[in-house]
């Protein structure tokens, strides 16, 4: 075959659905027994869309926009695992993809200029071009405390959630951290458990998502817009609908940025990040006022006034991490069954046979949900021993942070192509990478016509790429956070930006002037 893609998440359906297009002889395998990624893997109770469903899904074909309705402003996990079922088989690209494929390694071969990539289940695939679509949240990652061997109750990550799911009915549950799914599960489980223990390492500055179900008339409405809503996409810095307000929050009286602020908390979705005032994410003292106001919220939600001060973060301003979007989350702790123990102050030792033991005690449990994340961006492609030139391993190359040339393809890896990979995605993920899909599919399908094998960035290219990722968050508010976008998350794990901070526009911009002018940083021979 021409092209393996490797993972069968929202940006590898694409990218399969566009080399194939394309004639590319084309395949794709899968670690899962179903699509969807993400939205495949994460099937934990309130795992729902923080983007509006008609912005994540696909613009590329008309019909299917014409026959699709979203139920919700966000939808639910199930829904888009239905959506991403239906594309597959609307398209019929199901043919082409073979799941149970988990890739442990991937070689590079310079004598048949293919790749030898090989599977958990003994495989053998011999691509000329490999497409890594491997999602950026897809390697869970847990806590390092010893012994959840010896745990007897039922656990998972919400990463890797069962099929058959769990019941919490009646049961003692913990869930272990208050990130975006933490706190989407949290009052799900507090609903059906008998007793609820959140272990909280950090706070976030939480949102509510704000819902609500498309009726016909607006799915309708959305309809007719649609070419809008694409164009508000490609304008905005997150490839979502929202972009930020450009007049500076600090010059406004407090009563007029106070109804701005009262506006956007009471706005669906994550417009208090993505639509909130530019200055916020560049200024502390702007971003100060945020804070202060969703502080107040908070303490208007949450009864006891000492727990509402340890729900409110104080070690990170707003949008340096990833701010969650919940729905009824901060009054879930006003419950007599619900508890929260602040891991700083009271740190996990250890899992038991019965329970959790930290350093004050122990809590027998039946359950134990880990809501930890991931190792994210880079970890899917550290799991894989990936080689190339000369048997040069990508975690070698990437042992100082991640190196890329336009967040799609690595010097001394021929023919690798990366989608959704590091150095390249920001805001809402499809937006960014249908644009990639798009070029990998123009590159092979114009290689294969020029009659070129291998293409490869130079080294020079490669730096100039990654000064320019690193000089995009210079002098931002996340420079200075400790988020998972710098991979802070994972012990030992050294200091790199792995997103783009410029902006997709201008990502755009710039891999498209590098294409138009020849293919700039790129050899290509036959
Ligand atoms: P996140 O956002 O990485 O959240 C993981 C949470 O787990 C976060 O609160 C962590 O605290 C916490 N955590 C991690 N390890 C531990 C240990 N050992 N003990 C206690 N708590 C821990 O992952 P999510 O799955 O929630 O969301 C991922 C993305 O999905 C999100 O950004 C959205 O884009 C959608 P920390 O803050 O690191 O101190």
């Amino acid at each position: 075959m021409d092209a393996l893609v490797v993972g069968a998440g929202i940006s590898g359906i694409y990218q399969l659905y566009t080399l194939n297009q394309r004639g590319v002889d084309v395949r794709m395998i899968e670690a899962g027994t179903g699509v969807g990624g993400v939205w495949f893997w994460n099937r934990y109770p309130g795992a729902r869309f923080d983007s509006e469903s008609y912005t994540y899904g696909y613009f590329f074909s008309p019909e299917l926009i014409e026959e699709w309705d979203w139920s919700e402003e966000y939808a639910g996990q199930p829904e888009t695992e239905r959506y991403l079922n239906h594309v597959v088989d609307r398209f019929d690209l199901r043919r082409l993809i073979t799941f149970e494929q988990r890739v442990v390694s991937a070689e590079w071969d310079s004598e048949a200029e293919r790749w030898t990539v090989t599977t958990s289940s003994g495989d053998v695939w011999k691509p000329r071009h490999l497409v890594t679509a491997l999602g950026i949240l897809s390697a869970p990652a847990f806590p390092s405390a010893p012994g959840l061997e010896d745990f007897r109750g039922e656990w998972a990550h919400t990463g890797l959630w069962p099929d058959e799911g769990i019941d919490f009915t009646g049961k003692k549950v913990a869930v272990i951290g208050t990130g975006s799914s933490g706190v989407q599960i949290v009052p799900l489980v507090a609903k059906d458990a008998e007793q609820l223990v959140v272990f909280q390492r950090s706070p976030n500055w939480c949102t509510p998502i704000n819902n609500f179900a498309i009726t016909p008339e607006r799915m309708a409405d959305i309809r007719s817009r649609i070419g809008e809503i694409w164009d508000a996409t490609q304008l905005s810095p997150s490839g979502s609908m929202h972009r930020p307000i450009m007049e500076s929050s600090l010059e406004m009286e407090a009563d007029q940025r106070r109804s701005h602020f009262d506006r956007l908390y009471d706005s669906p979705g994550l417009i208090m990040a993505l639509g909130n005032f530019r200055d916020v994410a560049l200024d502390k003292r702007a971003n100060d006022n945020v804070t202060a106001y969703i502080a107040e919220r908070i303490r208007a939600r949450v009864h006891d006034p000492e727990l509402a001060e340890r729900l409110i973060p104080k070690d990170h301003g707003f949008g340096q991490k990833r701010p969650p979007l919940e729905n009824g989350y901060y009054e879930v702790f006003n419950e007599p069954h619900v508890s929260l123990v602040s891991t700083g102050e009271e740190p996990i030792v250890r899992f038991t046979e019965t329970g959790i033991e930290t350093v004050h005690g122990h809590y027998d449990l039946d359950a134990i949900v880990f809501a930890t994340g991931f190792e994210a961006v880079v970890g899917s492609y550290n799991r894989i021993d990936i080689r190339g030139r000369d048997g040069l391993a990508l975690r070698d190359h990437w042992e100082a942070g991640p190196r890329t040339y336009l967040g799609l393809t690595v010097a001394g890896f021929p023919n690798l192509f990366l989608v959704g990979g590091p150095q390249s995605v920001t805001g809402v993920i499809p937006r960014a990478t249908d644009f990639q899909a798009d070029w990998v599919a123009a590159t092979v399908a114009g290689m294969q016509e020029r009659g070129e094998t291998v293409v490869e960035p130079t080294g020079a290219a490669e730096d100039e790429w990654i000064d320019h990722v690193n000089a995009g968050i210079l002098g931002t508010m996340q420079e200075t956070a400790e988020s998972w976008a710098f991979g802070s998350n994972v012990p030992g794990r050294k200091r790199a930006y792995l997103l783009y901070a410029g902006g997709l526009p201008q990502y755009r911009e710039r891999v498209k002037a590098a294409t138009d002018d020849g293919y700039r940083g790129f050899k290509f021979s036959s």
